[in-house]
């Protein structure tokens, strides 16, 4: 039978604040909304330059383009007289759009309905909040819509057959070194399938404390490192340093280094998903590579996003505990975000047998547990369905 329900359209507007983590969280469900749910979708970003890093397909210079069926838009203050408001508005993180687009949304005879999309967290508040209204004084309903872990939650993205995809990269180690192959990680490629090393890879924050981390890698190794492109600029030469002086303490040299670095240009977004999904340990930071990571099903080291008043750490201890980290992981990825600890010892006890074993099992459970979960662009659809269904 032909579907002939008139296409539901979505605007979705996104403030870049930093990094990648806003736009990468918006273009993702802009391509769930449409590729799979078949909404016409229009993204308004006011920061084109950093989206184009993150998709290659942009134009930084344009004002109106397409790209995978979807609108991007440069985010104005004014309204263009051309646009229409969509049937769902999403602001994601409290970005406010525009007061002339907000006006535009009042003068239609059913207005939007609108969402907030909050940030991510695994703290027990994010239940009670998620899902309530917030009546404005000009008679517009906002609804807060947060992500999580929980099914009291709006739950994570989560692409039709991402799961299986992952599946069969993870198979066995040739098709985990096709995979870097093909990324162009022959060095990672090599020591996966001669099984010389684990793998991991590397984006997160500069504060980190480069030189332990290494050394603790160097005293669990050894490793191949897959380090992001515009992270740690002297990986090379720290990793040769931390190796080389290991190697002077070893009783007998070792074939090979205890730590290898290979950088990697900024893959696409489904890329840099295979390359999680082939390695042993994936070091990740902020909302969404933190939540790739756990699609991977591999033990993670969150390097969170640092916020005032140290309420990230709470929220590192909250995640910590839903998704039963193993203690030594747990106390590992503790230091790691919390300058005045020394991890230097605890990673390579989380990175040691048998606690890695724990962690690798916990991964794999927690990844399943998650999938369990309905997605949240079918969440929101299902929110915008159930408001229309009632007016
Ligand atoms: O870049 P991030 O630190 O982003 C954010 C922002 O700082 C934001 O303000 C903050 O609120 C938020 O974190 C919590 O980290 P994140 O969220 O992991 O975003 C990175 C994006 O880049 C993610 O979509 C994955 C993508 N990526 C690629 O597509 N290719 C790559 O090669 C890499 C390394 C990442």
């Amino acid at each position: 039978m032909v579907d002939m329900r008139p296409c539901l359209h979505a605007d979705i507007f996104c403030r870049v604040i930093d990094n990648y983590g806003d736009i990468g969280v918006c273009w993702r469900l802009a391509r769930r909304l449409s590729a799979d749910l078949g909404w016409n979708v229009r993204l308004w970003v006011d920061d084109l330059s950093s989206f184009a890093r993150l998709a290659s397909g942009i134009n930084p210079l344009l004002a109106c383009q397409a790209l995978e069926a979807i609108e991007v838009r440069r985010w104005t203050d004014a309204f263009p007289p051309e646009c229409t408001p969509g049937d769902m508005v999403i602001e994601a993180f409290a970005c406010d759009p525009p007061a002339a687009f907000v006006a535009a949304m009042r003068a239609q005879p059913v207005p939007p309905v609108w969402i907030n999309l909050e940030y991510l967290s695994a703290q027990a508040w994010v239940a009670s909040f998620h899902g309530q209204p917030s009546w404005r004084s000009d008679g517009l309903r906002k609804t807060f819509f947060f992500p999580g872990f929980g099914a009291d939650t709006g739950g994570l993205l989560r692409e039709p057959g991402l799961l299986a995809a992952r599946d069969v990269v993870q198979t066995d180690a040739a098709s985990r070194a096709q995979t870097l192959r093909t990324l162009g990680l022959t060095h990672c490629a090599t020591a996966v399938e001669s099984a010389d090393a684990r793998l991991a890879t590397l984006f997160c924050y500069p504060t980190v404390d480069f030189q332990a981390l290494f050394n603790a890698l160097v005293h669990s190794g050894p490793w191949t490192l897959a380090v992001a492109e515009g992270v740690a600029g002297h990986a090379q030469v720290l990793a040769r340093e931390c190796s080389q002086q290991a190697q002077a303490y070893a009783s007998r040299p070792p074939n090979r280094p205890a730590l290898i670095v290979e950088r990697f240009a900024w893959l696409s977004q489904p890329d840099y998903d295979r390359l999680l999904w082939s390695a042993d340990l994936n070091i990740v930071r902020g909302e969404d590579s933190f939540v790739r990571a756990q699609w991977a099903a591999r033990p993670m080291l969150w390097h969170i996003y640092p916020q005032e008043a140290a309420e990230h750490l709470s929220k590192l201890d909250a995640w910590l505990t839903a998704s039963a980290c193993p203690l030594a992981a747990a106390r590992a990825m503790q230091a790691f975000n919390r300058p005045t600890l020394s991890w230097s010892a605890a990673l390579p006890e989380a990175l040691s047998v048998p606690h890695w074993h724990l962690w690798q099992t916990q991964a794999v459970q927690w990844a399943a547990q998650l999938a369990e979960l309905s997605d949240l662009a079918d969440n929101l659809v299902a929110h915008y369905a159930s408001v229309a269904k009632s007016r």
